[in-house]
């Protein structure tokens, strides 16, 4: 897609440690999200990353990296149907950093989503039910913001 956001470096978060169950789905949305720009935070959707795995990098690596690249990104896609305590503590950073965040929710999975998240005005959260729904959803989101950089008006 030679549109002129396809330099972006999109921060997309998902569940980890807090459970795998969506983890195809991140894997989806990470792969089409490539044709928008550099997705940092491609280890999310891998499907052989287990959310009770420790052989990885230490925590404290694992957490300033992601934080770096957090700071770096044009915009934030997070998928938040399986609640994350670290897509939460990314999400609150994005939102104080003023980044465009988007928080993808499946409507169907009958579990609201906090108030502490659904409440953020730096926060657009959008309900969908098929993974059509979120890539119109999603994509209308980055055409929004793909001039904004990291915005200036939003507030937390
Ligand atoms: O609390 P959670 O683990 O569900 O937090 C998931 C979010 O935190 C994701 O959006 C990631 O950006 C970030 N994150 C959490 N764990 C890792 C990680 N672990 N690697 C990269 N980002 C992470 C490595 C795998 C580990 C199980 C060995």
């Amino acid at each position: 897609m030679g549109s002129p956001e396809k330099h972006m470096k999109i921060y997309f978060a998902g569940s980890i440690r807090a459970g795998r169950d969506d983890a195809a789905i991140y894997e989806a949305m990470i792969t089409w999200l490539r044709s928008f720009g550099e997705v940092l935070t491609e280890h999310v959707g891998d499907p052989a990353l287990s959310a009770a795995g420790n052989d990885g990098p230490g925590d404290r690596h694992i957490h300033d990296r992601d934080m770096a690249w957090l700071f770096s990104c044009d915009l934030v896609v997070a998928e938040v149907t399986v609640p994350s305590l670290g897509v939460g503590y990314e999400l609150g950073w994005a939102a104080a950093l003023k980044k465009p965040v988007l928080c993808l929710n499946r409507s169907t999975a009958g579990r609201s989503l906090s108030a502490m998240i659904a409440g953020s005005p730096g926060i657009q959260t959008a309900a969908y039910s098929s993974l059509a729904e979120a890539k119109t959803i999603t994509e209308e989101f980055i055409r929004k913001n793909a001039h904004g950089g990291t915005g200036s008006a939003r507030s937390i």
